[in-house]
């Protein structure tokens, strides 16, 4: 609760114990029960009702179904699993008519049916500035050169195998794309949270850190302040990397995602990664690495990926993704049946390190209760939080706001404006609401 200062006070009603789950379970089904109870009396049952009202009278657990008396399916047949069939509706999903064609467009990530903070590789969001290929590992090539001959001591050109003979390292982290949300700066236009937050998805990346190929390459690290990589796809992406993020060796020349291969979708066989950082920079199939001393002001860069501020200007090379939240849910585009008991859930995260803390309020941000952060909290990756709801089938303005250990807080809707204007694409990281109306179905809304 925030006093009236808008400070933050202390919330003893913030987590309900296991009694209290019980208590306000058993109130929401109260209504349900008295209804069995009279169906049953009007029947004329008298010693199964008990019993019966127990299980709620459900036949799912009173009669034992086909699979619990044949025999099951053998070992799977086709070797790599599938999810069931019954989720049949959890699916990254395009936006017609957002792009002229399929190959320079965006399929969002569903995070409303998504648990915890890894994306399965097979909803991981896409974007192609020019389609995807499948391109064979035993062909690609990844050169690391210098815009001179002295900026590096030995141009290299190196094979997959190779490369996977390297030292290797595997870490958690989002990649999001800059135009995340970048939908909505001027107005509410999308319905879901697939569609506002989705362009975000979270990994265990495996690969080899940038810095060590550039050691091998001998690269000077006085002179060589800036990188540019390159990718094998028909749009000639190329985003200059500071080398300031290279050193602390956080930046991967990755071919493993979630403990296999990358998808082809994805970059397959060898993507940057770029931790923190939007994800254009993220180079997939990458084939060059050229050091070089300074920015390279590629098309990727001047042209694209600017951000449009107030009075005409434009920002460039605004790389971090900000501190940013969203409650996945109850998320728009979702119904509550009935009131009672939920669990508030979201994911967290920034560009500048750990998520620090979550505020979570239910009256458009009037309030605010501390969420619980689920571990382990990382460095420029997902958080998931969660916290406890009780709805009172009224109108409810639900809303997460996230701090990270920079220092940085997530900023409203008004506040993001005044600095940005609301014409720019990129870096939206504003404060999102969804309002849950009595009848119990969830709309995106923007409070002004
Ligand atoms: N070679 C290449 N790399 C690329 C792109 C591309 O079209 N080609 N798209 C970039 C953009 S804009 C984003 S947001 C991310 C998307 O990565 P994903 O498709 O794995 O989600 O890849 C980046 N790297
Ligand atoms: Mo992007």
């Amino acid at each position: 609760m925030n006093d009236a200062a808008g400070r933050l006070m202390k919330a003893p009603e913030n987590f309900l114990d296991a009694a209290g789950i019980r208590r306000v379970f058993a109130q929401a089904r109260q209504g349900r029960r008295d209804f069995i109870r009279g169906a049953f009396a009007a029947a004329g049952a008298t010693a199964a009702a008990p019993i019966a009202l127990g299980a709620d009278g459900d036949a799912n657990i009173l009669e034992l179904p086909a699979h619990s008396k044949g025999l099951g399916q053998g070992v799977a047949s086709d070797g790599y699993g599938k999810p069931s069939k019954y989720e049949r509706n959890v699916q990254r999903r395009h936006s017609p008519g957002l792009t002229q064609t399929t190959q320079s467009s965006v399929s969002f990530a569903p995070l409303q049916s998504l648990f915890g903070i890894v994306t399965p590789s097979g909803l991981h969001f896409e974007r192609h500035h020019q389609g995807w290929w499948d391109v064979d590992p035993s062909k690609h090539r990844l050169m690391v050169n210098g815009s001179d001959d002295k900026i590096i001591k030995k141009a290299m050109v190196f094979t997959m195998d190779e490369l996977m003979r390297l030292p290797s390292v595997s870490r958690f982290h989002f990649i999001e794309c800059g135009a995340n949300t970048g939908m909505e700066w001027g107005n509410v236009a999308v319905p879901t949270c697939q569609y506002s937050h989705g362009m975000i998805s979270c990994s265990e990346f495996t690969g080899v850190p940038l810095k060590t190929l550039l050691d091998l390459c001998g690269a000077d690290w006085k002179r060589g302040r800036f990188v540019l990589a390159e990718g094998a796809d028909g749009s000639s992406m190329t985003r200059t990397i500071p080398r300031s993020l290279i050193d602390s060796g956080e930046v991967i020349v990755a071919y493993g995602q979630n403990g296999e291969m990358l998808r082809p979708e994805n970059g397959y066989p060898l993507r940057l990664v770029v931790p923190g950082v939007q994800g254009v920079s993220w180079v997939k199939y990458l084939r060059r690495i050229e050091v070089g001393d300074k920015p390279y002001g590629s098309k990727d860069e001047v042209m694209h990926y600017i951000d449009l501020m107030p009075g005409g200007l434009h920002r460039q090379y605004t790389s971090t993704q900000e501190c940013k939240s969203v409650v996945t849910t109850p998320s728009g585009g979702q119904v509550l049946l009935d009131k009672g008991f939920y669990n508030i859930s979201g994911l967290a995260w920034s560009g500048r390190g750990k998520v620090k803390r979550v505020d979570v309020s239910v009256d458009g941000g009037r309030n605010w209760r501390v969420a619980r952060l689920e571990g382990p909290v990382m460095a420029k990756c997902l958080t998931r939080f969660n916290i406890d709801w009780v709805w009172d089938g009224k109108p409810a303005l639900v809303q997460s706001r996230a701090s990270d250990d920079s220092g940085h807080v997530q900023p409203s809707y008004q506040q993001l404006r005044a600095v940005r204007g609301a014409r720019s694409i990129y870096h939206n990281n504003a404060i999102q609401t969804w309002l849950v109306q009595d009848s119990g179905e969830v709309k995106n809304v923007q409070l002004s």
